[in-house]
């Protein structure tokens, strides 16, 4: 296949083939042709078949049809090649909140063959520089509210030469993107990729050590699309989608950008998406599909009634472990039952998952389609039915590591092997267990924290909970609990009491939290995953 990157730098740092995992093309919809380029499939396609006027995007005070994003795409794309010399392979790095003018920068990077490098919005120039030097990072398009970190970071990166800022307002000079754009074409032809080129590195938001870059293709893009959404999540055109993950993480990235868009429906892009926000973009833009962590569902259950009163009929949890005491409060709350996955940067997104009919409290889900999934013990012999073991899975994406030695622990035999535990049910239902390291060992008995967060969750004083093991001299460790009470709940020894109590009455004694700590709040990634680790510095 003919690759169209003249600068061949993913490909010279892709894994060598025999550390790759075993990819599955095993859908009539996964068989694609040598070229492929995603920008072409997901926005020009509906302009060229006639969805143009159709409505893309939506933000507060704007709207975007399919060919206004496309022109714009467009634009950016001249101004990428011909007044910043981006040449195909190159990698350009993305940073703003959640906005049109992302999204529309995301697609000319697609379109001018280049490899996008979305930045969390929220990272600063010590954690900016690493991910420069590992992607070799040449192009930055900027949001000019985030500009200062960037600058910081690209003064000591020498590569990084081209930087263009945007949505500065009326702040906005002559070398700001919009008025290079208003020079440039509003047509462009687009780089004739091929499938497996890659066109994004996605940075992984695992909570500590150096970050790692996930390689993925043209067809991966697609791929993802073409697996969950059409058999889990079953959008139409006429959906509004909403949600709170940046796009600069794939769940965002997917669900509130190429998932729409997939399917030629709308897309809500809300800079600030806090549960409030959520809240009041979901009855202002009338939303239909939400995509949220299990934290901001937490928060969001409080204002069942406004949410019944909006067009609202899907709602994804993915990022952590859904607890069932949450899936009960969410249907309580809002009539709706809400689809959980388990997804992840090196496969791009959810490959186990279980739509609204199919869901079981407690059960992340099933193998999606394209995905095979299963549960081995350390030896890779699969366990039986009830047996807690480490959970592996391989499908049409894959980790790709950039040029990082993690890739043998990730990918092994053929699998990928995403570190989390999990027990298969007798119906073939996976369910999250923990995270491998987040195993408490406390006197001789294995307790995974996720299962004592469950229990205190549906504790009705309990708002959010984290749960670590604490060094112990006797025990080894023992389970200790920090938790956010509802308001009005009094903390206090008789709290500490009720809370253990009523673990002890929920799941086996032994794993009660012997430690009860009561906190404002917990520490979460900005993808809403609880940060165990600062609980361990705290205890
Ligand atoms: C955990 C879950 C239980 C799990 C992600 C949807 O979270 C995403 O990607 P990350 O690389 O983290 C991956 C890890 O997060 N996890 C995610 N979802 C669930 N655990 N139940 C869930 N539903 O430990 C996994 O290995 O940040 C999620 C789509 C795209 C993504 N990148």
């Amino acid at each position: 296949m003919p690759s169209a990157h003249v600068d061949t730098f993913a490909h010279d740092h892709l894994p060598p083939p025999e550390q790759q995992p075993e990819f599955l093309f095993d859908l009539p919809a996964l068989q694609f042709p040598a070229q492929l380029n995603c920008a072409t499939e997901l926005l020009d396609r509906h302009v060229a078949e006639g969805r143009g006027a159709r409505v893309c995007l939506r933000a507060p005070g704007l709207v975007w049809t399919y060919a206004e994003l496309q022109e714009k795409a467009n634009r950016i794309a001249h101004v990428l090649v011909h007044e910043m010399g981006l040449v195909p392979g190159r990698r350009v790095l993305l940073r703003a909140p959640n906005n049109p003018m992302l999204a529309a920068c995301w697609f000319a990077v697609m379109k001018a063959g280049g490899i996008a490098v979305a930045t969390m919005p929220l990272l600063r120039a010590k954690e900016l520089g690493p991910i420069i030097e590992i992607a070799q990072v040449t192009h930055a398009l900027c949001d000019a509210a985030l500009a200062a970190e960037l600058q910081d970071a690209a003064q000591a990166s020498p590569g990084l030469a081209q930087i263009r800022h945007f949505n500065a307002g009326t702040a906005a000079g002559p070398d700001s993107l919009e008025a290079a754009m208003t020079r440039a074409a509003g047509t462009f032809t687009n780089v004739d990729t091929a499938a497996d080129d890659t066109c994004m590195l996605a940075f992984t938001s695992g909570t500590t050590g150096v970050p790692k870059a996930t390689m993925h293709f043209h067809r991966d893009v697609m791929a993802a699309c073409a697996c969950w959404p059409p058999h889990v999540l079953r959008p139409g055109p006429d959906d509004v989608f909403i949600g709170s993950p940046p796009l600069a993480f794939t769940f965002g990235l997917g669900g509130l950008l190429l998932f729409p868009m997939a399917v030629g429906a709308s897309t809500v892009l809300l800079e600030k998406a806090g549960p409030p926000q959520l809240l009041d973009g979901i009855k202002a833009f009338g939303a239909t599909v939400l995509f949220t962590a299990p934290t901001s569902y937490r928060a969001l259950a409080a204002h069942g009634a406004e949410l019944r009163a909006t067009p609202l009929r899907k709602c994804v949890s993915a990022g952590e472990a859904l607890p069932a005491a949450t899936r009960l409060q969410w249907k309580e709350a809002t009539g709706i039952e809400l689809i959980d996955g388990i997804g992840a940067t090196e496969l791009l997104h959810i490959f186990i998952s279980a739509d609204e009919a199919h869901a079981r409290p407690g059960a992340t889900g099933v193998p999606v389609p394209g995905y095979r999934a299963e549960v081995v013990d350390d030896a890779g012999r699969r366990v039986p039915a009830g047996t807690v073991g480490r959970l592996r899975v391989k499908g049409p994406t894959g980790c790709r590591y950039l040029a990082d030695e993690r890739q043998r622990t990730y990918v092994q035999d053929g699998w990928n092997v995403t570190g989390d535990a999990y027990v298969v049910d007798a119906d073939g239902y996976f369910h999250f267990h923990a995270r491998t390291d987040d195993m408490i060992v406390s006197a001789g008995y294995n307790i995974a924290s996720p299962e004592v967060e469950d229990a205190l969750l549906s504790h009705p004083a309990v708002a959010e909970c984290g749960v670590i093991g604490a060094p112990d001299a006797e025990r080894g460790q023992i389970v200790k609990a920090f938790v956010v009470l509802r308001a009005g709940q009094k903390p206090g020894a008789d709290m500490v009491k009720a809370l253990q109590d009523h673990v002890k009455q929920t799941v086996a004694p032994y794993k009660y939290p012997r430690a009860v700590v009561f906190v404002d709040q917990l520490p979460r990634t900005q993808t809403g995953k609880l940060q165990r680790f600062k609980l361990h510095e705290a205890a």
